[in-house]
């Protein structure tokens, strides 16, 4: 809560006129009261009806002046909160944005998306109106209070004594609630999760022949989230009526007990009028007490889980002192490097040198450590020991944007946005459409299937627009990666989806960038057969490294990848020598 109301400190003259307005409102409904009594003791029953006029204009005055000075709070707390809870999403997005890598590997997106939507909500929900009322009410209670205690003392005891219980039942209510609210709200999260994961993966529940096992799935949480919600209704049921029964038993204890004080002379029939005005000031707040600590307990539980997701230092930030090289020209080297996630090394002793412009591949068996390789070169994970250098410096001394903007990547799951082609393309630089972007298309073999679209480049993709072939995203990917115009390009399994012959046509297009330093990941020698050198990596080490021939030659790893790849094709070793292959 503390560091809610830093933010709300930020305001603080924002709220000035809401608070004046606030207790303008308040004065004036205390004067309502007054006024009825005036107009039944000394107009109706005392006859001066002079006054009367004056009187009725006093009460349209009021009501009036009540409007407005309520509007003017509701509508600049309701502002002010607004912006606190702008400024809240947004240091909370942006420190999302900074977190790494490996925070992501640890939560998933729903958790991310409940804090961001749901926990703001309920933030905005306390400082839009719930403190505000809270206060409101608070004031109510006080002052009117002492206006019934000077008007009789021994009414207002009588009739305050059955508000104790009206309070507590109206707490109870609310915590019994509130309990409630909160098991439905995390069953309506494991309830949207499921609906979630089986909407996006529908293809493959239907191509499994799962649908009746999710339905089953969908239907028995479904029923839970019925129970849930009638088990609230339940709770208000149970307490509702009885809170109800004491708020009409306060008013027929005014009205009995008034109209024998009125009787015997001891308060004036405008004065129980008055008084009775009063009580039902009491009331609300009475009533209202719960439901506003509830929203504002439920703002502190969300504001916990917020914060303490701010909380969290990124490991991977800016060095102090972080160096700009003037000259880029993208060397790389992995100068005995290791690295664990955990307590598991997945790389040990790397060392290698890719010199700018060259081309080096990267093969090995699924799990080898070659996603894990590259991410460290751009700082996604930081290396455990050794050190990986960019253009002869370490990458943790240089600074993170420079680093990150001289380095292009194609990960391994094309993630496109639901937007046009276009847009998808130009993702990094965020540019008109240049003659770069109509070079990079063609070089990824984007524009041979872009053209034949009716709508070409503005066609929208994803989820609100068409479908696209594996290929086809591969080829989008490979095109946004090369519109970066980094020195550094890492393909990883960038073209596992093409044919031959459009991988083929993109290497031939990548071989020609002498200006930038490719590291292609692959699992078919097709794509790394070329490469200046090959490396292959295996639980982690590189066992074999050099180029195509010489590690067909050595007959070792490569070669059995080769031979198995190859297998129909009747050509031996000798062949290599002949230059065949
Ligand atoms: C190398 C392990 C993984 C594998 C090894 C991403 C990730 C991986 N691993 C973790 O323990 N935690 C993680 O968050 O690291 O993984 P890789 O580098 O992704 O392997 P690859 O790129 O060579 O494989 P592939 O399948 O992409 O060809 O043991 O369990
Ligand atoms: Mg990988």
């Amino acid at each position: 809560m503390k560091r809610i109301l830093k933010y709300l400190w930020k305001y603080k003259l924002l709220y000035i006129i809401p608070i004046i307005s606030m207790f303008i409102a308040i004065a004036l409904d205390m004067f309502n009261p007054v006024i009825y009594q005036k107009i039944i003791d000394d107009v109706i029953k005392g006859g001066n009806h002079g006054i009367l006029s004056k009187l009725l204009l006093a009460l349209l005055g009021i009501t009036i002046g009540r409007a407005v000075f309520g509007y003017i709070r509701e509508f600049l707390f309701d502002y002010a909160g607004s912006k606190v809870t702008f400024d809240i999403r947004n240091d909370l997005f942006r420190h999302i944005q900074k977190l790494p890598f490996n925070y992501f590997d640890g939560i998933n997106t729903g958790e991310l998306m409940s804090r961001t939507t749901e926990d703001i909500n309920n933030i905005w929900n306390a400082i839009g109106f719930a403190i505000m009322f809270f206060i409101e009410q608070i004031l109510y209670l006080i002052i009117a209070t002492t206006l019934l205690l000077t008007i009789d003392w021994k009414l207002a005891l009588i009739c305050l004594s059955i508000m104790p219980p009206m309070l507590y039942l109206a707490m109870k209510l609310e915590k019994k609630i509130g309990e409630a609210y909160e098991k439905l709200s995390d069953q309506s999260a494991v309830l949207n999760t499921t609906a979630q994961e089986n909407l996006a993966g529908v293809r493959l529940v239907k191509a499994f022949g799962r649908e009746k096992y999710e339905l089953e799935k969908f239907f028995k949480q479904n029923q839970e989230n019925y129970e849930l919600n009638l088990n609230q209704a339940r709770i208000w049921g149970k307490y509702h009526p009885v809170i109800e029964f004491f708020s009409n038993l306060v008013l027929v204890v005014v009205i009995s007990v008034g109209g024998i004080f009125v009787v015997g002379n001891q308060i004036t029939l405008g004065e129980l009028v008055k008084f009775n005005g009063y009580i039902m000031m009491l009331i609300w707040p009475l009533r209202l007490m719960g439901w506003l600590t509830n929203i504002i307990a439920r703002c502190n539980a969300s504001a916990k889980r917020i914060f303490a997701i701010m909380d969290i230092e990124p490991e991977i930030k800016n060095p102090p002192n972080p160096v700009f090289p003037t000259k880029i020209q993208g060397k790389i080297v992995f100068d005995n490097v290791s690295f664990k996630y955990k307590d598991q090394y997945v790389l040990k002793n790397i060392n290698l040198h890719v010199e700018p412009g060259s081309t080096i591949a990267i093969m090995g068996t699924t799990g080898a450590g070659k996603t894990s390789m590259v991410n460290l070169i751009g700082r996604y994970y930081d290396c455990t020991e050794g050190r990986v250098l960019f253009d002869g410096v370490d990458v943790k001394s240089l600074d993170l944007e420079f680093l990150r903007d001289n380095i292009s990547v194609v990960m391994q799951d094309t993630f496109l946005f639901s937007d046009t082609i276009e847009e998808n393309i130009k993702f990094a630089t965020g540019n008109v459409r240049t003659e770069e972007f109509d070079k990079v298309v063609v070089e990824s073999q984007v524009d041979e299937f872009v053209k034949e679209m009716e709508e070409g480049y503005q066609t929208v993709i994803g989820e609100r627009g068409i479908g696209l072939s594996g290929g086809q995203k591969q080829r989008i990917s490979i095109a946004r990666a090369l519109l970066k115009k980094a020195k550094v390009l890492i393909l990883d399994d960038a073209t596992s989806a093409l044919d031959m012959e459009t991988e083929y046509q993109i290497q031939k297009a990548l071989e020609k960038r002498k200006d930038i330093t490719k590291i292609i990941i692959a699992h078919r020698i097709s794509a790394v057969k070329n490469a200046d050198e090959i490396i292959v990596l295996d639980k982690g080490e590189i066992v074999e490294r050099g180029s195509h021939k010489a590690l067909l030659m050595k007959k070792g790893k490569y070669y059995e990848i080769y031979c198995e790849q190859f297998k129909d094709l009747d050509i031996s070793i000798d062949g290599l020598k002949e230059g065949v292959i």
